[in-house]
């Protein structure tokens, strides 16, 4: 079931709270987090002389019942400490089910779509973004785009991968093919490279790697000379630059962690099937914008650079 999210907030840090209500629908379990919206500034709608709100839209895949989600998120909006004085009043944070595809509820807890989503730009707004498809009129409120939000990083995912997308075999890369690590050094080098435990493991030497800012994403609180140890997403957007290329490289896990923020992919695709125990994630959300494939002359295997976008 694919479901669309609508985040609002006008509380306290909004931005961190929709940043970190983000990466808690992220963790409820057969939830998978597909697309996240720019995050916008918007007037309040309903009741006035209340701060201006921030809101955002996000997409899910689930195979939650509809009620159940409803419970995780009223949770989530618990856990983050939600204060709700009156209704349409200010709050620190509110997730409404805005649509479910293909599906509409009318019950005591749970009307989908939202009972007011065609009547609000604040929710609209960050929807079509997400869902250009939809078709809705807007009403012309003030509506501001605002920098900070997790899209705004343009986190690149490369990596090289065969014809089923596998990525690694216990522990080891697939592929050394000279001409993917020298595009890979070209991409890569004088911006940063993110990458988890394992795939440090991969480097030569287990060095970071050179002419380029190195970030593990651990939880381990391990010291390592030419890298940065970040602990979590949120810490990541932290210390991470929006005028930067932020190159994520692996593994499987942070892939799958990041993918929902991208806004393109490098695979280099080697024409074979190899043994695999790590794969990329699917890649249905992007667009291929570029492919050009040549054949490597020592073992006449072809490779294809791809590059997709949003
Ligand atoms: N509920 C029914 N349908 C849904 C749904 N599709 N998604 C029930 C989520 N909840 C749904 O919600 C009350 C009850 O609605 C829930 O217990 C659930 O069973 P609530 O969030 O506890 O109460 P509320 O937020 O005061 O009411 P409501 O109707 O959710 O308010 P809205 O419509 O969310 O409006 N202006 C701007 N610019 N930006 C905003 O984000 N938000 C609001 C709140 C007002 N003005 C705003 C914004
Ligand atoms: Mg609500």
């Amino acid at each position: 079931m694919i479901c669309y999210i609508g985040l609002g907030s006008n509380l306290g840090e909004s931005k961190l709270t929709l940043r970190r209500a983000i990466e808690l629908i992220k963790k409820i379990p057969a939830v998978k987090l597909l697309r996240v919206s720019s995050f916008y500034e918007t007037e309040p709608w309903g009741v006035e002389g209340q701060p201006n709100y921030l809101n955002a839209a996000i997409k899910i895949s689930t195979e939650l019942e509809p009620l159940k989600l409803l419970d995780e998120l009223q949770r989530i909006e618990f856990e983050l400490g939600r204060i709700r004085l009156e209704h349409w009043g200010a709050r620190t944070i509110d997730l409404d089910i805005l649509l479910i595809e293909g599906r509409e509820i009318f019950s005591e807890r749970l009307t989908v779509p939202h009972k007011f989503l065609f009547a609000r730009d604040f929710a609209l707004v960050p929807l079509k973004e997400i869902f250009p498809q939809l078709n809705c009129k807007l009403h012309g409120d003030k509506i501001i785009r605002v920098a900070g939000s997790p899209i705004d990083f343009k986190f690149k995912l490369i990596a090289c991968v065969d014809k089923n997308f596998g990525l690694g075999n216990k522990g080891k890369l697939l592929f050394h093919i000279s001409e993917d690590l020298k595009n890979f050094r070209r991409l890569t080098l004088g911006h940063t490279i993110i990458f988890g435990r394992k795939t440090l493991e991969t480097f030569p030497n287990q060095n970071p790697l050179d002419g380029r800012r190195n970030i593990l994403l651990s939880c381990s609180h391990e010291n390592i000379s030419g890298a940065e140890v970040v602990g979590s997403i949120e810490k990541l957007f932290d210390v991470l630059n929006t005028a930067e290329d932020n190159f994520v490289i692996g593994g499987e896990q942070i892939f799958n962690e990041l993918i929902p923020y991208a806004a393109e992919i490098f695979l280099t695709v080697v024409d074979a099937e190899v043994d695999a125990d790590a794969y990329f994630p699917n890649v249905d959300e992007f667009i291929l914008a570029e492919s050009n494939s040549l054949r490597i002359t020592h073992c006449s295997l072809r490779i294809a650079f791809r590059r997709y976008t949003r």
